[in-house]
């Protein structure tokens, strides 16, 4: 747990300073040259009752995307097994749910969780709220993580969500702490939050003890027919700031530079590397957005002399 004061002295170090303290934290929990890489599968899209403003899927919003009901379990398998091939050591398959219910679809997920699993990758899902005996089940099928984000402040959250509130996934993530499986969880910056909003952020996930295993960071996609849709990027420095404060926050972490990759420059990617981010989301596609695609990656990895963690498939 970390006082706001704390925080703020960390995050508003200067730039050298900060960037400096972050990379040295990192090189002493993680190897700097490595980077996960992790895919992602939307194995339900779209038509979420939800209202989250920032989200395509949410059925509230006219954002033309395509509704698709849960996939075939061997459908995802095969996605599984492609990613593995291209590199990737964790997948991560997320529905456009509000909560889970305990019906067949429940059970259609925790036969793709068994065969992710087998496939020797670790799983991830994200599937809405749930409870600790659906949490209970997944980790008995092999699941790994469960991805709960909190997304922005506590007194933020009210003003991009009515349908839940923040407690309700403060519950979500106890649950799954409960039953023994890792938690996975981190926010979007760039919906509109004040500096000071980011770092009440950071400091409800310093209460989380353990702290969560790993920490999406997303700058927000702007997704025309979403409430967020004409909102100006952070600039930069700003969002490097986040990612050097979540790595000194949380040493032992995954910090992952999640959505919106395809709007920063190679340039702030590698920047992103050095204050500490050391995963991403690789892949033509996000859930349902745009992202930079393998051959891109590979080619930002290999120009900074990086290689992806754990892969046989090199650079
Ligand atoms: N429905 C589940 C939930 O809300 O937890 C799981 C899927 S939801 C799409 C997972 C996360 O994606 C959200 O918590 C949010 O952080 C991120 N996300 C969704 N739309 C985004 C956007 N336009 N830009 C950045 N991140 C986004
Ligand atoms: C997370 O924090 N980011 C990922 C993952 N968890 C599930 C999702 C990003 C979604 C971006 C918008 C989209 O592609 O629909
Ligand atoms: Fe639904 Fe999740 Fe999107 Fe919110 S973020 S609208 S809960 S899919």
């Amino acid at each position: 747990m970390r006082s706001t004061d704390e925080i703020r002295a960390i995050h508003d170090l200067p730039f050298p300073e900060l960037l400096y303290q972050a990379a040295t934290v990192h090189r002493r929990h993680w190897n700097p040259v490595e980077m996960q890489f992790c895919t992602l599968d939307s194995i339900k899209t779209g038509a979420c009752p939800e209202d989250c403003a920032y989200c395509p899927q949410s059925a509230r919003y006219a954002t033309g995307l395509k509704v698709e009901p849960l996939k075939d379990v061997e459908a995802v398998l095969e996605g599984a097994r492609t990613a593995k091939a291209h590199g990737s050591t964790r997948y991560c398959m997320g529905a456009a749910w509000r909560e889970v219910k305990d019906d067949a679809n429940f059970e259609a997920v925790l036969r793709m969780v068994r065969g992710v699993a087998d496939l020797g990758m670790e799983v991830c899902v994200t599937l809405g709220m749930l409870d600790a005996p659906q949490a209970r089940r997944l980790k008995a099928a092999g699941c790994t993580v469960y991805n709960h984000n909190l997304d922005t402040s506590r007194d933020f959250y009210e003003e991009i969500i009515s349908t839940r509130k923040f407690e309700d996934r403060l519950r979500t993530i106890g649950a799954v702490r409960e039953a023994g499986l890792e938690v996975c969880c981190g926010g979007i910056v760039g919906m509109g939050e004040s500096v000071e909003q980011r770092l009440h952020f950071l400091q409800e996930l310093t209460e989380m003890d353990p702290p969560p295993e790993s920490i999406p960071i997303n700058h927000l996609v702007p997704v025309p027919g979403t409430p967020l849709a004409e909102l100006p990027p952070v600039p930069p420095v700003e969002f490097i700031r986040m990612i050097a404060t979540a790595r000194i926050l949380f040493p032992r972490s995954r910090i992952r530079l999640s959505a919106g990759r395809t709007a920063m420059s190679e340039e702030m990617q590698a920047l992103a590397f050095f204050a500490g981010a050391n995963s991403l989301f690789t892949g033509e596609r996000l859930l349902t957005t745009p992202n930079p695609g393998e051959d891109r990656d590979r080619w930002l990895l290999g120009a900074l002399g990086m290689r992806i963690e754990g892969s046989p498939a090199a650079v």
